[in-house]
Order: structure tokens, then C-alpha cells, then sequence
């Protein structure tokens, strides 16, 4: 494999360098994106470099910034590790720890070149730097679990980089490529790691079927966020929406994934991704039957969900002690969130309100307000034919009403609509604020406010779609 022999110095001086700190008693501390991939690689490196005392310190952040580069205190540490993390930050961290001895695992794509003063404390490994495309070859975790590989017998760990890999879409294209290939080889051969062709939906140990489907990921177009076309899809087959897919049968999930792929079809959506929803799944067979740990994808969103609950230790516990108690305590994470989906979602989609051919909203009580981007994504992707239509979903947090709001890509540019911009002056107007993207945005108006805001964001909105015409 040339990729991984062309990257393979780089991880070898990096399992080198780390290995003489930690016998020379160096104290680490770990700075990691906070997200599967950080938990990951920031979980791999601590089980190599952990000894009985309290050796390397962690720091979770989604954003890692200047401001938290700089709020770590120099005095605590005497390595400076970054993962998943760092590449981006060179310049600032170099600025701010020169007398450090700095190691980044990172696969974000990086331009800046440090000086050779700079190098002599800085030991930097990206796939970036070699020429490989870190988007899909391989991601932080990936490489954290090559570097632990040379550092010691750690090649159980293996699984846990593939997991990283899911989670970071680097099976966008319907399977791994790259230096992953390198580390499923290894993990096939080793028993670790069965590659299977099954459905490529979340919930394959888990979920039931009815959730596969109503609050899929990805989003299934007229099935998810619509209950009763859901129940009506499994119905007609002859199975039972509490099944799980597990229970069912060869020749079940075959007609299972024929009908969703038929029906997929005739909704409009691509070819290329009615193929994708079956193709290569990955089974953790060391892992417990019927438990989120079993499949790549649904750990890397087990994971996930305890970066979104700030809860990144407990992730980490799960790769390096793998505890039955902790799993346990991550599942409710997951659990909570997922019966909130499912209920934000079914609260949703039967309070849609149209105000005009450029507006729908929703509002409700009953959807946790950290939940409605995801409510508002779900529910506005799985309709094909909502055209232009903005879509602002809304709940009320404390005093103020929390919104989030989508519009479809491709028909927002085409006429003309910013989304981010127009939720900008009507929650301005109406003495909140807000702001975004083409295609999506939030904001936070006054409870009492929802009206006026309402009436101004379909005033610009209708003003956007106008002065497009004009062109
Ligand atoms: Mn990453």
C-alpha cells in the first residue's frame, strides 16, 4: 500500500518521540477535537502513554481555537499533544508554546510551513503533508492507532480506528479506501472486524425497525419524519415495527432493502445514493450482540452523542477500559436522545403551519430546544418537493423562543434565497437575532416576538425571491 508506506516514517517518528517522553517521565497534555474522532485518537494515545501516575491531562473542545490554546497552563505539562486537532492552529501554537515540545495527529487539511527553528520542537503528523487526501484515506483515529501500534501490543485497539472512520464519513463512497483498507485488512484477519454487505442505515444492532425508518439516518425521504408511512412500509412487507434487524431473516432484508431501494427510487433521489443504502457494514466481533459497541456506525454515534453531551470521558472510557457500566451510562445518553428525536420529530411534523409560498413553520412546547436544528433538517429533507420553502422550526427556551431554519440547497440558490441573511433582519427587527448560511440558520427572538417575526422573515424572504427576478 503506497499511501501507507509514504506516511509511515512520519507515524514512526511520532510512536518514537512519544515513547522516550514517557520514559523519560514527561507529563502529556492532550488537546482533541470533541467529537467521535477526538475521543478516538485522544483514547488511543492515552492507553499507550498512561502509566500508574496521573501522567496526561485531556481537553475537549468543537472549536479549537486561539482562546483555547492559549487557557492551557504551561506549567502542568511538559508535552503539548494535539488530535484531530492542531494543523489547522500551527502558527498559534507555535507562538504561544515555544519552549514546548509539540506533537499534532491531525488529517485536516494544512498549508502553513514552519520554520526550521520551529520544527526542532515540533513533531507533526498529517497525511496532508505527504500528499495523501486526509478527507478520506484516513482520519485522526486511524492514525493514533498506527502510531499506538509502534509503540507497543496494542493491535487490539485496531477496531476503534475503523470505528473513527465511520464516524467521520470516510465511507462516504460506499466503503473505506485508503490507509483505512490497511487497518480493516488487519482487523479481518485478525477476527476483530467482520466487513459485511447489510443496509447502510443507523440502528442495525439496536434500533427497531420503525425507528430505522422514521428517524433514519440518513434521512429517507416520505418515510422519515412520517409515521404512518413508516408503519405502512413495514406493514406491507409482513413485519413488525418493534422487530429489530437482527430478528429478521435472509431473504427479509433482502426484500427490506429492495423495497426501501425501489421506493427511494421512485421519491426522485439519485441513483448513486439508492445504491449506497446497502454496501459494506462493519461488525466489532469482540463486541456484545444487540449493543451499540457491535457496529462501527452505531458506536461512532454512541460517541458522538457523548461529545454533544459534553461527556467526552465517558467516550474515552469506553475505548480504553471498554467497562460494561460505562457503556451503560453512554447508552441512556443515547437513549435520551433518540426517544427526543422521535418525539421532536412526531410533534413536528403534525404542527407544520404554511404562512406562504416561501415559509412553513412549527412551533412547540414539546421539542427540546437543543434538538430543533436536528428536527428541522430531518423533517424539511425528508419532502423532495418543498421547492424554495423555508422551513423555521421553533421551542421555547426559558423567556425566549429558540429557532433554527433550513431551506433545500439547490432551490434556495436557484431563487434566490439566503436564509442566514434574511433570519438576520427579521430577528433583528423584532429585537432578537440570528444569522447562518444559504441553506440553514438559527437565532433567539423575545417569546412575545414570534408573530412580528414571522411576518418579517416572509416579508425578506419575498423580497430576496423578487430581486432575484429582477437579474
Ligand atoms: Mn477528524
Amino acid at each position: 500500500m503506497e499511501e501507507y508506506q509514504k506516511l509511515l516514517p512520519d507515524i514512526r517518528k511520532v510512536a518514537k518521540f512519544l515513547l522516550s517522553e514517557k520514559k523519560r517521565g514527561s507529563r502529556f497534555f492532550c488537546v482533541a477535537h470533541l467529537d467521535a474522532d477526538g475521543i478516538v485518537s485522544a483514547g488511543l494515545l492515552g492507553v499507550a502513554l498512561q502509566n500508574e501516575k496521573k501522567n496526561i491531562s485531556y481537553k475537549f473542545a468543537y472549536s479549537i481555537n486561539e482562546k483555547v490554546i492559549s487557557s492551557l497552563d504551561p506549567d502542568s505539562f511538559d508535552t503539548l499533544i494535539f488530535v484531530d486537532s492542531g494543523s489547522t492552529q500551527l502558527e498559534t501554537i507555535l507562538k504561544l508554546y515555544p519552549d514546548k515540545k509539540i506533537v499534532i495527529v491531525d488529517h485536516h487539511k494544512t498549508i502553513y510551513e514552519p520554520s526550521d527553528e520551529e520544527s526542532t520542537h515540533l513533531i507533526h503528523a498529517n497525511p496532508w503533508l505527504v500528499g495523501i487526501d486526509g478527507t478520506l484515506s484516513i482520519c485522526a483515529g486511524g492514525l493514533a492507532y498506527l502510531i499506538i501500534k509502534e509503540m507497543g501490543d496494542f493491535e487490539h485497539f485496531a477496531p476503534y480506528a475503523i470505528v473513527a472512520a465511520i464516524a467521520e464519513w470516510q465511507d462516504a463512497e460506499g466503503s473505506l479506501i485508503g490507509i483505512n483498507t490497511v487497518i480493516l485488512d488487519e482487523c479481518e484477519k485478525k477476527g476483530y472486524v467482520k466487513k459485511e454487505n447489510d443496509i447502510r442505515l443507523l440502528g442495525r444492532e439496536t434500533y427497531t425497525l420503525l425507528n430505522m425508518l422514521f428517524i433514519s439516518f440518513p434521512v429517507l425521504p416520505s418515510l422519515t419524519a412520517h409515521l404512518e408511512e413508516s408503519q405502512k412500509f413495514i406493514n406491507d412487507l409482513g413485519l413488525n415495527e418493534n422487530d429489530k434487524w437482527h430478528d429478521l431473516t435472509v431473504d427479509q432484508k433482502n426484500l427490506f432493502i429492495n423495497k426501501l431501494k425501489e421506493r427511494m427510487t421512485e421519491v426522485g433521489l439519485p441513483p448513486k445514493v439508492v445504491k449506497n443504502f446497502s454496501g459494506d457494514v462493519f461488525t466489532l466481533c469482540n463486541e456484545k450482540k444487540g449493543t451499540m459497541r457491535r457496529d462501527a456506525r452505531e458506536f461512532g454515534f454512541l460517541l458522538n452523542a457523548a461529545a454533544r453531551r459534553n461527556a467526552p470521558e465517558l467516550g474515552m472510557d469506553l475505548i480504553m477500559n471498554g467497562h460494561e457500566e460505562k457503556y451503560k451510562r453512554a447508552l441512556k445518553l443515547f437513549e435520551d436522545d433518540t426517544n427526543k428525536l422521535f418525539e421532536g420529530i412526531k410533534e413536528a411534523s403534525a404542527s407544520r403551519v404554511n404562512v406562504s409560498d416561501n415559509l412553513e413553520y412549527i412551533f412547540s412546547n414539546k421539542i427540546e430546544p437543543k434538538m430543533i436544528g436536528t428536527v428541522c433538517t430531518m423533517v424539511l429533507s425528508s419532502d423532495l418537493n418543498s421547492c424554495a420553502k423555508t422551513l423555521v422550526c421553533m421551542a421555547s427556551e426559558n423567556d425566549n423562543v429558540k429557532f433554527s431554519a433550513r431551506c433545500h440547497m439547490d432551490s434556495a440558490r436557484r431563487a434566490g434565497i439566503n436564509v442566514g441573511s434574511a433570519l438576520k433582519v427579521a430577528a433583528k427587527k423584532s429585537g432578537g437575532y440570528g444569522g447562518g448560511h444559504d441553506n440553514s440558520g438559527g437565532g433567539s427572538i423575545e417569546k412575545n416576538k414570534i408573530n412580528d417575526f414571522l411576518s418579517s422573515l416572509d416579508e425578506e424572504l419575498k423580497h430576496q425571491v423578487k430581486e432575484k427576478k429582477k437579474e
